[in-house]
């Protein structure tokens, strides 16, 4: 498997938790690398133009207000299968669900609020990778 990048969100809950450089060092215990890194709060126009893919299900008005209640973390994270090895770490999206050890079982307060995003395929890194960052801030 080549090397990947991929996208990754310190959520609110966590980053009013204090909780961005536990999370952080389980991305880089996993071999993940952080290659770019900022810390950010969007507003709502933003969280909606984010989370377009999800703006017919229930949950996406109480997403986006979440997504905008505090600063969030924003990194691209570098490694070999990136994607994949993420979304193993972070653990399902219902923390009741997710594996022990994941930042999910560890953090997440519930299934909304989660503590982590990370992109799901390549052409999802891609897009939000560009939604974020310019190719000035990436370098890895
Ligand atoms: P993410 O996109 O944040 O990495 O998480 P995911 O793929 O595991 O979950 P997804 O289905 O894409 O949902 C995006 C985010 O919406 C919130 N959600 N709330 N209340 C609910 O039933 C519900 N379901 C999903 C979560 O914050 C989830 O991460
Ligand atoms: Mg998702």
């Amino acid at each position: 498997m080549a090397i990947q990048r991929t996208f990754s969100i310190i959520k609110p809950d966590a980053t009013k938790r204090n909780l961005t450089g536990q999370i952080a060092a389980k991305f880089e215990e996993a071999g993940l690398r952080i290659v770019a890194s900022k810390r950010i709060q969007l507003t709502l126009a933003q969280a909606q133009k984010f989370y377009g893919v999800h703006s017919e299900r229930p949950f996406f008005g109480e997403l986006c207000e979440f997504m905008i209640s505090e600063p969030i973390v924003v990194q691209v994270l570098e490694g070999e299968d990136a994607i994949a090895k993420n979304r193993e770490v972070m653990g399902a999206t219902n923390p009741a669900e997710a594996a022990e050890g994941t930042i999910r079982k560890e953090f997440a307060l519930s299934i909304g609020e989660n503590s982590v995003h990370g992109s799901d395929a390549p052409e999802t890194a891609a897009e939000e990778i560009a939604f974020f960052f310019s190719g000035l801030e990436l370098v890895g």
